[in-house]
């Protein structure tokens, strides 16, 4: 195939010879260099010291001539030649059938964006197909885990308005990204179709995760690290702290929901995308290894803290051992159920939609109770410095437990209502020794903004279960009292 030429004539022959039942196989000179992660196309020819780096495509046809180089990221369509010596830049795409000259130097045609301030950044609004459109990115949202960018397109009023939520998802947090996207993609398709069968709206009540333009759930950067996309939900609002009682009572409510909405979701389909994700007994084995190893020689800076959770290993283990008994069931449940996972409606001030799926996973219902109550019935921030200003609020439990036991008090066995005081102690405790475990570490799990951060976050939850503990008598009783109106 190489001996012709003329760009129409050899990809002719390439084409002729395939229909024909032909192999036409790629032929690469020894002394050329061709990148493992390269795909060349049938009838290509990449000819002495030529060098095609990594994740660039040589479509059928092509010829590389002698020393030329095609950096990374390229895509050389059909039936072009690359000349002797020439230079096709990182992230080009090279139309079918072009000559380029010998030694020419081909420059990337993408536009500067605006808020771009990486090349995997760039990469991914290209895979997800914004970069010739997009007006400009900006980072958003509060997570701990993943890196968040809100992506702004132009709108017919001639400015510009969110549009996509373009995260970067923490490998070293979720290991097998693919399982993550399989798991958000069943769930979300689920949701939609439950949704539309109740008569609501399931562009607002769920995300919408959009395809790469090659079809795949998630697009993988140049290093490797996976970026997803979803549709922004318009005149949607998230918030980082309770604003307004009614905000947590109306979580509450779409907390709930979300459990009996997905109570008929097939949890064996369900990836366990982090294992033991709400063990209480194996994140205490790791606080205590932590101790052990003390690789950071921090552990003299958290001594009462460390002494905190060894005063309540026990605790540790009575959730573990009801559902190890079978009296607690494994449910489809969020498993990261804070405030600032859950969108409201701008206009009406409703739960709208539930974000972060993430985690999304066989568990207990006790753990997404549990998690929303130590986040958002606190009367500080989780990282409140000054542990004055943290305190349990049992108001807010009582309006959130009020809240979830209208929705999801019907499917909750007794067992399970009995024991949400405990959720709510547990889960505060566990999340205490996780950010705990992560100081001791070196902060390698969630997100610091400075060297005692993680500290700084064990000291409110380790406050806030002092006080649940003080006041575990009145947490039953209300417990007990809207469980009662909910079986009513
Ligand atoms: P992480 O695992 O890092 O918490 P999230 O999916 O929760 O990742 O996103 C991080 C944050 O980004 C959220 O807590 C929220 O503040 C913000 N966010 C994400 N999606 C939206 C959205 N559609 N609307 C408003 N805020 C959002
Ligand atoms: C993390 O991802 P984000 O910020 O919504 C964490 C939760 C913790 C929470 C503490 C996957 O939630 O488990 O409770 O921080 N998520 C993961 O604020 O570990
Ligand atoms: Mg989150």
């Amino acid at each position: 195939m190489a001996a012709f030429g003329n760009n129409k004539m050899r990809l002719y022959w390439v084409d002729k010879l395939m229909q024909a039942g032909f192999t036409v196989p790629p032929l690469v000179h020894p002394s050329a260099v061709v990148s493992p992660s390269a795909v060349l196309e049938p009838g290509c020819f990449v000819m002495q010291r030529a060098v095609v780096n990594t994740h660039t495509v040589i479509e059928k046809g092509c010829l590389i001539n002698a020393g030329a180089i095609v950096d990374h990221d390229s895509r050389i369509c059909a039936g072009t030649h690359i000349c002797l010596g020439s230079v096709v830049k990182a992230n080009c795409t090279i139309a079918a059938l072009t000559k380029v000259e010998a030694g020419e130097v081909i420059f990337s045609t993408r536009r500067k964006i605006d808020g771009v301030d990486s090349l995997e950044l760039e990469d991914a609004l290209y895979a997800f197909g914004f970069g010739n459109q997009c007006s400009y990115v900006r980072p958003f949202g509060a997570g701990h885990i993943n890196e968040t960018y809100a992506v702004y397109m132009p709108d017919e009023q001639g400015g510009d308005t969110l549009a996509y939520v373009l995260q970067r998802v923490n490998t070293n947090v979720f290991k097998n990204p693919r399982q993550v996207m399989e798991n958000i993609f069943g769930v979300t398709e689920y949701l939609r179709r439950q949704i539309r069968e109740s008569g609501g709206d399931p562009d607002r009540e769920t995300l919408s995760y959009i395809k790469t333009k090659s079809g795949e759930t998630y697009f993988e950067d140049g290093q490797g690290q996976p970026w997803r996309c979803y549709n922004f939900i318009p005149d949607s609002v998230c918030y980082q702290s309770v604003e307004n009682p009614e905000q947590f009572y109306q979580s509450a409510r779409s907390f709930g929901h979300f459990l009996c909405q997905l109570g008929g979701y097939p949890a064996d389909t369900l990836h366990e995308t982090i294992p033991n994700f709400h063990n209480t007994e194996s994140r205490l084995a790791d606080f205590e290894q932590a101790v052990r190893r003390d690789v950071k020689n921090r552990a003299r800076s958290c001594r009462p803290e460390i002494q905190f959770v060894q005063a309540r290993k026990k605790d540790c283990s009575v959730l573990m051992e009801l559902l190890r008994q079978g009296r607690l069931p494994l449910r489809v449940t969020h498993n990261d159920t804070k405030l600032n996972n859950i969108l409201f409606d701008a206009k009406t001030g409703k739960g709208l939609c539930i974000i972060d799926l993430d985690t999304i996973m066989p568990g207990l219902a006790l753990s997404d109770y549990g998690d929303s109550i130590r986040f958002g019935a606190s009367t500080g921030a989780e990282d409140e410095r000054d542990l004055n200003k943290v305190h349990f609020d049992l108001h807010l439990f009582e309006l959130y437990t009020k809240g979830y036991l209208e929705t999801a008090g019907p499917v909750l066995t007794d067992t399970e209502k009995e024991y949400l005081p405990w959720g709510a102690r547990l889960l505060t405790l566990e999340c205490g020794i996780r950010f705990l475990t992560d100081y001791l570490r070196g902060d390698e799990y969630f997100k610091t903004q400075y060297p005692t951060h993680n500290l700084v976050r064990a000291r409110t939850q380790f406050r806030l279960v002092d006080e649940m503990e003080q006041h575990f008598d009145e947490m039953k009783a209300i417990v007990d009292r809207y469980s009662r109106e909910a079986n009513a």
